[in-house]
C-alpha cells in the first residue's frame, strides 16, 4: 500500500494551496511502482497533530480520490475515521476504508457497512494529539490482539462480514520502541480468525531511534522492518517508498514460494 498525504504538513506552502494534481500524479507513479493499494489521507494522525474539520478533510481528499478512481486499477483506500468522508469517498470508487481509529468514531460503523468497502481496523491506545505522551500497557501484544479481534466481532455483528476485514496493531500509534518491538516478534500471534494482517512501519520514529537515522534516510530500515513483518505473516505493507519495498517483497515471497 502506498502512501500519499494531502494533509498541511505534506505541502511546501504549509496547506493553502492545496495541488490535487500532484498528489494524484504521486498516486499514480505509486501504482507503476507496484502498489496494489494507494491510500489516500486528509487527517494527519501524526503525533501531537490536531483534528481536522470534515469539510477541509473533503477537501483535502475528495478531488485527488475522484481523479485517481478513474485513472488507475490499484485500489483507492481512504484513511479516514469520519462517515461523511468513508461515505463519499465510497461513491466516487474508493474501495478500501483505512481507519486509525477502527470505527469507534459515532456513525462511522454503519457508514461504513453501508458503503460496502473492506475496512482495515487499527489499534491506537488514546489520540494523536496525546498518544505518545505516556504509552503503557500490562500486555502490549494481549491488548492490542484483544482490541482487534473485539472491533472485528463488532464489524461481523454490524453486517460487514469477515472477507472485508483487515487488522493492523498500528505501530507507533500510542506506543514505545519497546511496544513496538514485541508487536513486532509476536505479530504472528496477533493474528485473529484467520485475517489479513496489515503494517505500517515506513519511516515511523522507531526507525530512527533504532538507527540514528533523521526522517528523510529511513528508507533501509524500514524496508527491513517491512521484510521481517512479512515473514511474520503480514499480508499488506504500508509504505511512502513503494518501488524498494515491493522490491523487497517480491524476493521474499519467491524465498517462500519456492
Ligand atoms: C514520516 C511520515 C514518518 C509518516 C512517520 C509517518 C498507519 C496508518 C499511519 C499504520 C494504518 C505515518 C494512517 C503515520 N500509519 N494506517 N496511518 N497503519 N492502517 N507516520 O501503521 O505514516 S500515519
Amino acid at each position: 500500500m502506498g502512501v500519499i498525504n494531502v494533509t498541511p504538513d505534506s505541502f511546501s506552502d504549509g496547506g493553502r494551496f492545496f495541488d490535487a494534481e500532484t498528489a494524484v500524479r504521486h498516486g499514480l507513479a505509486l501504482a507503476a511502482e507496484g502498489a496494489a493499494f494507494i491510500d489516500v489521507g486528509g487527517e494527519s494522525t501524526r503525533p501531537g497533530a490536531d483534528p481536522v474539520g470534515v469539510e477541509e478533510e473533503l477537501r483535502r481528499v475528495m478531488p485527488v480520490i475522484e481523479r485517481l478512481t478513474g485513472a488507475t486499477s490499484a485500489v483507492i483506500c481512504v484513511d479516514t475515521s469520519k462517515p461523511e468522508v468513508m461515505q463519499a469517498a465510497a461513491r466516487a470508487g474508493a474501495q478500501l476504508i483505512n481507519d486509525v481509529r477502527a470505527l469507534r468514531e459515532p456513525g462511522a460503523l454503519e457508514a461504513a457497512q453501508s458503503s460496502g468497502c473492506a475496512v482495515c481496523l487499527m489499534h491506537m491506545q488514546g489520540e494523536p494529539r496525546t498518544m505518545q505522551a505516556a504509552p503503557a500497557y500490562q500486555d502490549v501484544v494481549g491488548e492490542v490482539r484483544g482490541f482487534l479481534a473485539e472491533r472485528a466481532r463488532v464489524c461481523r455483528a454490524a453486517g460487514i462480514s469477515a472477507d472485508r476485514l483487515i487488522l493492523d496493531p498500528g505501530f507507533g500509534f500510542g506506543k514505545t520502541v519497546e511496544h513496538n518491538l514485541a508487536l513486532l516478534r509476536h505479530l504472528r500471534a496477533l493474528g485473529v480468525d484467520g485475517l489479513p494482517l496489515m503494517v505500517g512501519l515506513s519511516r515511523k520514529s522507531m526507525v530512527g531511534k533504532l538507527t540514528g537515522r533523521p526522517g528523510g534516510e529511513r528508507l533501509l530500515g524500514s524496508v527491513v522492518l517491512a521484510v521481517m513483518a512479512a515473514l511474520a505473516g503480514a499480508r499488506i505493507v504500508r509504505a511512502h517508498d513503494v518501488a524498494s519495498t515491493v522490491e523487497a517483497l517480491k524476493l521474499v515471497a519467491a524465498v517462500r514460494e519456492s
